[in-house]
């Protein structure tokens, strides 16, 4: 190991910064294997440090030092300085006065396939700073809250970087010897050095521009490499929709007169909010109707925002330091959410959120690796890009907004922007911020920011009909998380609406109040706490969390009839499809425990009738409508099991798919035919419903081993014109006995061997295949000439659609998928530590198979952890997965 004892950063040994960085000049000189920087900081000593050294430590990783010179002409020797391996410490530097250091340093940008600081992707020179990249380029204090004005130069060989790019203004550009230029490039705004961001290479641009509310014309470019440029349009489109929206919804706008984004093959995540030089991932950037799926079109439009949105919340305002992440990443994926919702369907938006949430977050928090939304401790920050981090931290935001209000969450949101513009600040101050908006207190609320682990919200009912009223008695608990036995009540906002046996809306009044409406948001602050409802005739039927409105689980036992019909009647979409998924919930694992008990399985007849109405009803959103034919995922019901079986989920699924194919065959053929067109270009709600209701009838249909179904999907295969049909179709060919299977997946490799983006799709659909020959096919996958360990998409496709993507095969009794996924751990450790390590994540869940997995799971750990490079991403990750009480 590298480090025998990586060190853990705790969040109260926060202390602020001892010296500040008026500003920067960085000087590159551009070249693959040997790029020179000079840094010219001009630093000034921090009047609010307590700290009474004279020294300066500055972060550095992987450098070659060259040259050190104080105020300009005072060249320093090692007995001024000292050098670690990610240290370089200048002894006795001024104090009273500011002071120009000069460092001079070399790197090597092909050598670096872990892709964080400066590193080569198809020959095009970029940066990954966030979170601690930057000290991988050069000496930095590399921490979020020393923010300093950049200017940049480029300088390189004319040929192979014509195109060089920095955050801010171009302000001047110049020819040199050598078929050289230079360019440089100044950021007014001040920012952490995890925001810098340089691009060189041979790039294409697309240009447009957009008007902002005050007048101001914005230069907007999105650069790719030219084969790709008849594929950013919709990037395109997506920005300034982006742009229009944070205006119209944040009122906020945007600040440079240019905004560039750059796509690049080789990304670790998927995209970086750089100022004014987004980077991003090709797979959030490219699309053609005939090469990206709907889901890609509204992902790019999603993640475009993102980083747009990041302007404001991250940028303008950045984070303090690392623990305070959620702060810029809750915050803005909230907003993404909101944004996608306003552009495509709340509804649905809002289901496929809550449906990620649960799976995998969910996972995480009763997971090893449970930590709080402010995490405060960590060993690796990059292992802290987490669903909590990001996806619960929006799910708190949410929250704050459901209390406040849209207008108090209005207030509350400008007056953070207001207080804190320019600044690197905490979750605590945006919370201050919503509390003095709103004149309230959320000092239980902020719980929400120090506890991990799902909440347990159960739920009593008792309905007195002398009185005519409904007690709901609500109780909280929370599992104890690693180091956190004990938790403390939260502030949960529940909204209740109730219904009436009729199925219309019965009003909710609360005991002693005047005020009756439609639904209420109940605020649960005790461990246990009754609502009265009064007024009640009879008995409703409470739709409880409607909305999704806290990320907790529910404990309310419930009829299958009394889930049929909130099924039927529910008016909250989220509570309605909710219903849906519990009765099929319920009814598989019924057919699962009769699997384990060696019982014939037979589908319960309340399942066809709930599912009979559902398909005949007028539903005027097709994509809500699809979302209401689709059975939880395997994973989603193993994550509610206790012991997960995966086989049983699997078979019992399956069955439950099969039974309603038969029952319902004509009424899914004709919902077939009748949403089948071939189009192309079309991205309208209504004609993404068709498709989503088009392929999940044949995905029914696939499994019934009929010939005419196969020659349909055969057909939609060949004729398709967009990429949602032609993948459709491949995968209900390729998961079901079909003839062509083989002729069909080779004839989509030949159509699009030159788009890598496709090419994914390609290996992720055979990765995540259930026919039993799935491993050997992955194993053969591995030596294919177009797989590539040193590509994150690639292994993504294939290491990490096998491993988190079919269980049925990932957990092969005979461990087989385990030691494969071992294996490429220990290979990619050493090539790129943070893909390894987010590669870990199918095997930290070992507690929840049984004890034969559990064993050969946790084999796989303890080999990892001998291996002798181990970096501290994966070493994080394992060591607290076999031990997670106590690390
Ligand atoms: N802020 C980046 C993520 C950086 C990840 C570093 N390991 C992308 C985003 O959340 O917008
Ligand atoms: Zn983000």
């Amino acid at each position: 190991m590298r480090d025998a004892n990586p060190k853990t950063i705790y969040l109260k040994d926060y202390t602020v910064p001892d010296y500040l960085i008026d500003s920067v000049a960085l000087n590159f000189s551009l070249d693959e294997e040997n790029t020179s920087v000079i840094s010219r900081l001009t630093l000034i000593r921090n009047p609010a440090s307590q700290s009474t050294t004279t020294a300066l430590v500055l972060l550095g990783e992987k450098l070659t030092l060259l040259r050190v010179v104080l105020n300009d002409d005072i060249e320093l020797t090692e007995q001024h300085y000292q050098q670690s391996e990610d240290t370089l410490i200048i002894h006795n530097v001024p104090q009273q006065h500011s002071f120009v250091l000069t460092i001079e340093n070399s790197i090597n940008p092909k050598a670096n396939t872990a892709l964080e600081g400066l590193y080569l992707s198809n020959g095009m020179l970029c940066t990954q700073c966030e979170a601690e990249g930057f000290r991988k380029i050069t000496y930095f204090l590399d921490r979020p809250d020393v923010m300093t004005r950049f200017t940049t130069t480029l300088e390189g060989d004319k040929d192979r970087y014509p195109v060089l790019l920095s955050n801010g203004n171009k302000m001047a550009h110049g020819e040199l010897a050598n078929n050289r230029h230079w360019v440089t490039w100044e950021d007014p705004f001040r920012k952490p050095c995890y925001l810098f961001a340089l691009v060189a290479g041979q790039l294409a641009c697309l240009e447009d521009n957009f008007t902002t509310c005050s007048g101001r014309q914005i230069s907007l470019q999105i650069f790719a490499e030219p084969y790709d440029l008849d594929k950013c349009g919709h990037a395109m489109q997506s920005l300034k929709n982006a742009m229009l929206w944070d205006e119209q919804v944040y009122g906020r706008e945007y600040d440079l007169d240019l905004y560039m984004i750059v796509a690049v093959s080789h990304f670790n995540m998927g995209a970086m909010e750089n100022k004014g030089l987004n980077v991003f991932n090709t797979k959030f950037v490219l699309a053609r109707p005939d090469t990206a799926t709907d889901f890609d079109y509204e992902h790019i439009e999603g993640v475009i925002g993102h980083e747009y949105f990041h302007n404001w919340t991250g940028n303008r305002v950045t984070c303090r330091d690392w623990f305070q992440l959620s702060l810029k990443e809750g915050f803005t994926v909230f907003r993404d959410q909101e944004f996608t919702g306003d552009k495509t369907s709340k509804a649905v938006k809002r289901i496929e959120d809550v449906n990620m949430l649960r799976t995998r977050q969910f996972a995480e928090d009763a997971g090893p690796m449970a930590h709080p939304i402010r995490p405060d401790a960590y060993i690796e920050i990059n292992n802290f890009y987490t669903l909590t981090v990001y996806e619960k931290g929006a799910e708190v935001v949410r929250m704050l907004r459901t209390l406040l209000g849209a207008e108090g969450f209005r207030k509350g949101s400008d007056l953070y922007f207001e207080r804190h513009d320019g600044q690197a600040v905490t979750c605590d101050d945006f919370v201050d911020a919503m509390e003095t908006a709103n004149g309230i207190d959320l000092g239980q609320f902020r719980r929400w920011y120090s506890q991990a682990g799902t909440p347990i919200l159960t739920v009593h009912q008792a309905y007195n009909a002398a009185a005519q009223t409904l007690t709901l008695t609500l109780a909280q608990t929370c599992p104890p998380t690693p180091g956190q036995r004990l938790k403390a009540p939260l502030l949960i906002p529940v909204t209740v609406g109730l219904i009436n046996t009729d199925g219309t809306a019965a009003l909710c009044r609360l005991t002693g109040q005047t005020e009756s409406s439609q639904d209420i948001i109940l605020q649960l602050t005790e461990a246990q706490q009754a609502f009265t409802f009064e007024g009640l005739a009879q008995q409703p039927v409470v739709s409880i969390l409607r909305g999704f409105s806290a990320p907790v689980k529910v404990v309310l036992e419930r009829s299958l009839d009394e889930l049929a019909f909130l099924l039927s009647h529910d008016s909250d979409t989220f509570n309605r499809w909710e219903a849906g998924q519990q009765l099929a919930s319920q009814i598989i694992f019924g057919l699962v425990a009769d699997l384990q008990n060696n019982r014939t399985m037979q589908l319960n007849p309340i399942m066809i009738q709930a599912f009979e109405k559902v398909l005949h009803h007028q539903w005027p959103d097709l994509s809500y409508f699809s979302l209401l034919l689709s059975l939880p995922s395997e994973s989603y019901l193993a994550e509610q099991l206790p012991v997960v079986d995966v086989e049983a989920i699997h078979t019992a699924r399956e069955f439950v798919v099969r039974s309603l194919a038969e029952h319902f065959q004509s009424v899914l053929r004709k919902l077939y035919q009748t949403n089948h067109r071939d189009e192309s270009g079309q991205f309208d709600a209504g004609a993404i419903g068709r498709r989503r209701i088009k392929n999940i009838c044949l995905g029914y249909l696939s499994r019934l081993n009929d010939g005419e179904i196969q020659q349909w999907a055969l057909q939609q295969f060949n004729n398709a014109k967009n990429m949602t049909d032609q993948i459709g179709a491949l995968s209900d060919i390729v998961n079901n006995p079909h003839a062509d299977q083989q002729q069909c997946l080779a004839s989509f490799y030949q159509q699009w061997q030159s788009e890598a983006l496709v090419i994914d799709k390609w290996f992720a659909l055979q990765a995540t295949c259930k026919m039993p020959d799935a491993f050997a096919i992955v194993l053969k996958l591995m030596q294919h000439p177009a797989f590539d360990l040193t590509n994150p998409n690639r292994v993504r496709s294939l290491i990490g659609a096998f491993s988190q993507g079919n269980p049925l095969h990932f957990h092969a009794a005979n461990g087989q998928g385990y030691e494969f996924l071992g294996n490429q751990i220990i290979a990619l450790n050493d090539i790129n530590p943070q893909v390894a390590s987010r590669m870990l994540g199918a095997l930290t869940s070992w507690a929840r198979y049984d004890k034969k997995r559990q064993v050969l799971m946790k084999a796989q750990l303890e080999r990892i952890m001998t291996t002798d490079t181990i970096s501290k991403d994966v070493f994080e990750v394992a060591s607290k997965s076999l031990n997670p009480v106590n690390t």
